[in-house]
């Protein structure tokens, strides 16, 4: 087993990636930059290294980290979620320099990067996609006939594209021959490779993922799934575990269906198959994300899996120590990100210092996250703050629970998501579990919530006024 690992993240996730390393007796190097340095994960390290140079090309670079890792010692690198998690280049650094990557192997990353060649192996494993062009398109009479034949709308998709980057959604030839030649330049210009693709779009779907973990002895099993529809610009805001529309039979086939395309990429580690469930209740698998993802934290909190325990022991050659049999959901999970943005400003991120905390407990209650009190929350990294989960017996349980947490739950001094979700937890579709993607958009209502001034804001703007009013 590793005798230390180094972290190669920050926030909520290098904590959650130390916690598990603590419970394994491994030893922890965290990264840090001058853009986050007070960030309690480092605190929580064995040991803590400044990267940079500035808040966040620390980060992102691969030589620097492992660097890193070799003078220190450390046998394994954890990349947590975004920055190089999927970085087939990154990947292949590390094991080139005789450390461990904790994710799946350079070749699979590097398939599951192309959404048109993971397409094309999901089409050879059998698992349905969505009707769409036979690779890249290149010529626009391709485009054109496809449309034809498919029917409008339909959707333009960036093959090095991902998580709803590189999307277009036209509904007429006019429309198509507007957005090809940009779609492929932005593609371009985002990830360095102008390849577009084009599918039937479908109206109103379920996003629906499965959890994958297969380990490097040819063992593949699935940890059931999770529903991602409410989101906002492809920005996850809620995701639940398990689906509440799923019948057995389809969650039987989707898992097989996700196994069999972790098994045509000889897949290890952890993986996330995403699918789309149409109204008629077909599902279509999408992309598959080669890393640990935000919302794991669902499926953990209803199978009693630890998946970045996992994680560790299979990059250290383990085999798993469960079975599909031994997979059991007990119970629905709720997961709200608590970030620092303003819901009724268009979700602008918001800084500041975090004047007052104190995070819900209670049964079924779970905080993954790295805020205090005098916590200044910096303004260069991805909004998270901390993500609040609950686990309930039956869904009314979760939610009530959801509920009663996000009143609990005191984190002031900076704007947070926080009165956005509790409106979500009074919105009758939600809790009746009707909502697809589309509920976001089609719940103008929640975006004017009340938010109650707290008592000790208005003895500072009072105070304020009265000092304000004795120096005239
Ligand atoms: C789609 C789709 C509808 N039709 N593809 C692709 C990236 C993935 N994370 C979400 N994606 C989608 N692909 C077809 N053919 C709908 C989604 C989708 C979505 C698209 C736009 C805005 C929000 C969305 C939320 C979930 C799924």
């Amino acid at each position: 087993m590793f005798k230390k690992i180094l972290v190669a993240n920050r926030g909520e996730i290098a904590m959650r990636i130390i916690r598990a390393c603590r419970e394994l007796n491994i030893a922890t190097a965290a990264i840090y930059s001058e853009g986050d340095p007070t960030g309690i994960y480092v605190k929580k390290a064995d040991e803590a290294y400044l990267v940079g140079p500035g808040p966040v090309r620390g980060f992102l670079d691969s030589q620097q980290i492992v660097d890193l890792a070799v003078r220190i010692g450390a046998d394994a690198i954890h990349p947590g979620y975004g920055f190089l998690s999927e970085n087939a280049e990154f990947a292949e650094l590390c094991q080139a320099s005789g450390i461990t990557f904790i994710g799946p192997s350079p070749h699979a990353i590097t398939l599951m990067g192309s959404k048109v060649k993971a397409r094309e192996i999901a089409e050879i494993a059998g698992v349905p996609i969505v009707p769409g062009t036979d690779g890249a398109i290149t010529d626009m009479k391709d485009a054109l006939a496809f449309a034809k034949k498919a029917g409008y709308p339909v959707m333009i998709k960036a093959s090095a594209g991902g998580g709803g980057r590189g999307l277009r959604v036209v509904r007429s030839d006019a429309e198509l021959r507007e957005n090809m030649e940009t779609a492929s330049r932005e593609a371009e210009a985002s990830f360095g490779d102008g390849s577009v693709f084009i599918e039937k779009y479908i109206e109103r779907p379920h996003h629906i993922e499965f959890q994958i973990l297969a380990d490097r002895h040819g063992h593949i099993i699935h940890l059931g799934e999770r529903d991602c529809s409410v989101q906002r610009r492809h920005q996850k805001l809620i995701e639940i575990a398990p689906s509440l529309i799923l019948t057995p039979k389809l969650r039987e086939e989707m898992g097989n269906a996700a196994i069999a395309i972790a098994r045509a990429v000889r897949y290890d580690n952890a993986g996330t198959v995403e699918f789309l469930l149409d109204q008629e209740g077909r599902f279509y698998f999408i992309e598959m994300n080669p890393r640990l993802q935000v919302e794991h934290t669902i499926t953990e909190q209803i199978t009693a899996i630890d998946i970045v325990r996992n994680q560790i022991s299979i990059a250290a050659g383990k085999p798993l120590d469960i079975q599909q049999k031994d997979v059991i959901m007990l119970g629905h999970a709720i997961q709200c990100r608590i970030n620092a943005e303003d819901p009724k400003n268009n979700f602008i991120p918001c800084t500041g210092t975090v004047t007052a905390y104190l995070s819900p407990g209670g049964i079924g209650v779970r905080i993954d996250g790295a805020v205090y009190k005098d916590y200044t929350v910096p303004p260069y990294y991805d909004a998270l703050l901390a993500k609040l989960t609950v686990r309930g017996r039956t869904w009314e349980e979760a939610v009530s629970r959801m509920r009663r947490s996000l009143e609990e739950y005191v984190l002031r001094g900076v704007k947070t998501t926080i009165p956005f979700m509790e409106a979500i937890m009074e919105e009758p579709d939600f809790m009746a579990g009707r909502f697809d993607t589309s509920y976001l958009d089609t719940h103008p209502a929640l975006y004017t919530y009340h938010e109650f001034q707290q008592p000790e804001d208005l003895v500072l703007a009072i105070s304020a006024a009265i000092a304000a009013y004795e120096g005239l």
